[in-house]
């Protein structure tokens, strides 16, 4: 059986990848309508091999559509997802809008693809990139040791924050290596040749709300409101894929070699864990364009009896978005 398939954001980063990702999988479309704003409309976004017209969202009727991605921001997340659910779609949101909804299950299609399941919104959400590559890698170490407490500190590409910001450190690097002013925009400081301690708006507690999303998913994925998480998300001038340098406490004691086998063997993880010279994974060589969760430096906490250091690495628009959000696509479309 075929489904009538909506793309809410099909001109952004992370619509474009779902449209190749919707392709390249071979997912079951009877047909494809890709939307965005009135700014693009009456253009055309890539679709495997066709093209597809751009429509505005505003003025489209949703009856028919089965399933519909959204990925254009929470605040046409949460006006126009109840509609398109209301009119029978099945909504997979990227956005932030309905992560916390205790209606609304929280998927990450390695870790509880079964949560897709009991949707009574008719919405699904997709996790934030961060914590979507941290627990592809995670959760087969916390079903068998018991993870109490992760440590994370993230280093986040550019793309993460949309087109824009990616043409922002492409043209900042410009300028800077032609002895012109950097003009920060998209980002609060010049993030060409630098970095920032600040990804979202800043909370009451002092941490920012990326942070805090990697705290409250994390809880809400693993179904367990009692792990600890501490972050600092850092923004690199970096276009595609982000890393976390993750230390974990477990409750049982898991040692570096028996992790490497359980994330040797765990879907959607590959392990480059060599020390020598290059054999770990980075943005650049292992995870820009690819699917996987990538995890390097595993190693035993030298200052906790049961610590584990982690690397992990993976492209945020693929997994960390239109992968993921492609996959439960995928999870819906088994029931038939
Ligand atoms: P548009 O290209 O028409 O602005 P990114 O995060 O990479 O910047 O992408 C954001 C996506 O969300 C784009 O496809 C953008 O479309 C879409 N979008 C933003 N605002 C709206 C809106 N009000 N209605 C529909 N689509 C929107
Ligand atoms: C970033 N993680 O890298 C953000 C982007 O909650 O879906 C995704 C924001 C979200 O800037």
């Amino acid at each position: 059986r075929r489904f009538k398939v909506a793309v809410v954001g099909a001109t952004g980063a992370v619509g474009e990848a779902m449209l190749s990702i919707l392709a390249e999988r071979k997912f079951p479309v009877s047909e494809l309508v890709a939307l965005a704003s009135e700014r693009s409309a009456g253009g055309s976004v890539d679709w495997g091999n066709d093209e597809v017209l751009v429509r505005d969202l505003a003025g489209f009727d949703p009856a028919g559509v089965e399933i519909a991605l959204f990925s254009a921001g929470g605040s046409v997340s949460k006006e126009y997802a109840p509609k398109f659910a209301a009119a029978g779609a099945v909504v997979i949101d990227n956005s932030s809008a309905f992560r916390y909804d205790d209606e609304v299950p929280l998927v990450v299609s390695e870790v509880n693809p079964e949560a897709a399941k009991r949707r009574p919104r008719g919405i699904i959400a997709n996790p934030n990139c961060s914590t979507m590559q941290m627990l592809v890698a995670l959760a087969p170490i916390h079903r068998e040791a018991g993870i109490v407490r992760i440590n994370v500190a993230t280093y986040q590409s550019v793309s993460g924050a949309g087109r824009a910001a990616m043409e922002e450190l492409g043209r900042q690097t410009g300028a800077l290596l032609n002895f012109q002013d950097a003009d920060p925009q998209r980002f609060p400081v010049q993030i060409a040749f630098n970095l920032i301690p600040q990804i979202d708006e800043f909370m009451d507690n002092g941490f920012t709300r990326e942070e805090m999303k990697l705290v409250w998913e994390t809880r809400k994925i693993l179904g367990d409101a009692s792990i600890q998480v501490n972050p600092t998300a850092v923004r690199v001038p970096v276009f595609y894929g982000h890393s976390e340098a993750v230390h974990i406490e477990t409750r049982d004691k898991i040692g570096a070699a028996r992790a490497r086998e359980l994330l040797a063997a765990a879907p959607g993880v590959e392990v480059v864990d060599d020390p020598v010279a290059g054999g770990y994974p980075t943005p650049v060589t292992h995870a820009s364009g690819r699917d996987a969760v990538y995890v390097g430096r595993i190693r035993e906490d030298i200052s906790h009896p049961r610590g584990l250091d982690l690397w992990i690495v993976s492209d945020n628009i693929r997994k960390g978005a239109a992968l993921n959000a492609v996959q439960i696509a995928e999870l819906v479309a088994a029931e038939g």
